[in-house]
Parts: C-alpha cells; structure tokens; sequence
C-alpha cells in the first residue's frame, strides 16, 4: 500500500490534457516552451485512447510544488509520470525520489548543448532512484513507452498498442514498396 497520500493533479485543458477519464498518465515539464516536442507525444497518448494531464512542475522555479505533485500521485489516478525538461533537466530524477510510478524522463533540446546535457542529467541517476529515459526530443517514445507499462496489466491498451504498431509496419511497407514505383 502506497502512502503517498494528496490532492489529485488537476487537469490543465490549455496545455491539451485529455478529458476523458480520470490520468493515467501524467506529462510533467519544465516549462512551457518544452510544450512542441510534446505534441508528438501526446499526439500518440490520444490516438491510443489514454487518459492523461499535462503540467509544469519546473524543478528549480517552482521546486515545492514539484515535490508536492510527485508525492501525492501515487494516491491519484496516475500509474505513469513523463518527465519533460531540458538543460540541467533535473525534474524526471527528482520527481522519482518522491513517487513509487514509473517515471519516463524526456530530455528536451534547450540549450547550446543541444539536449545532450539533460539526457546524461537524465541517465545518470543513482542506484535506487530509476528513471526511463527515451532520446532527445523523443516524446513518441516517451508516450509509446508509458502505453506499454499500462498495457502490462490492461489487455485492452495492450490491443489498441498491438494495432498502432501493425498500422504502422504497414505504413513502412507502403513506403518501402513506393520506392519501386
Ligand atoms: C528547463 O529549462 C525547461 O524544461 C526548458 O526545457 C528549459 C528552458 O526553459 P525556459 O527558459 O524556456 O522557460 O527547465
């Protein structure tokens, strides 16, 4: 039994959080700028029919209040934390020192570093405090990933998954066999 307990994040409809059930899963960023590598991202999270809210929990502007939505998402509806941030992209590793969810870190190109220090910020998280970290921008990724922890124990996302990905093998051949035309 978790015992994280706390208010449940509110959805924030003006960043395209999803309206049809309670989150599943909840897209984190560091700032609002992060928001057009999400959309891919959430793009997917739509198609596949999973619920999700998006906020802006930045580590070091608003570091309480980061801390007090990863405390008390265990206790919501959540099962899965996409952590988006970019440069000293501390907010995915700090988020999974105060949750028990899978979280997803999404390191976003933000600097002139282009977005090679928030996926090493990312990766090299001590032992005991893991976080998932998918490619620079990657928000497909992040969203497929996040699909694939709640399909483990849903056949129905599994399924929905299972024709998203057949879909898109077709699509791949079609383009393959194009070549030939
Ligand atoms: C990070 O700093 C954010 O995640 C963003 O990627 C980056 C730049 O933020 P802004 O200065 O554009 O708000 O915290």
């Amino acid at each position: 039994v978790d015992s994280q307990k706390g208010k449940a994040p509110e959805p924030r409809k003006e960043l395209g959080s999803s309206t049809k059930g309670e989150p599943l899963v909840a897209v984190i960023m560091g700032s609002d700028s992060d928001l057009p590598v999400l959309k891919a991202g959430l793009q997917i999270l739509e198609k596949l029919d999973i619920p999700f809210t998006t906020r802006i929990t930045s580590a070091h502007r608003t570091p309480d209040w980061l801390r007090e939505f990863s405390k008390a998402a265990a206790s919501t509806s959540l099962k899965v934390i996409i952590g988006a941030a970019g440069g000293a992209a501390h907010l995915p590793g700090m988020c999974a020192s105060w949750t028990t969810l899978p979280v997803i870190g999404l390191p976003v190109k933000a600097t002139h570093m282009d977005g090679w220090d928030s996926l090493v910020s990312m990766t090299q998280m001590p032992r005991g405090e893991p976080v998932a970290t998918v490619g620079i921008n990657n928000s497909t990724n992040a969203a497929l990933l996040a699909v694939r922890i709640l399909g483990a124990s849903d056949l129905a996302v599994r399924e929905r998954l299972r024709v998203w990905m057949e879909g898109n093998e077709v699509e791949v051949l079609r383009k393959d066999k194009a070549l030939l035309e």
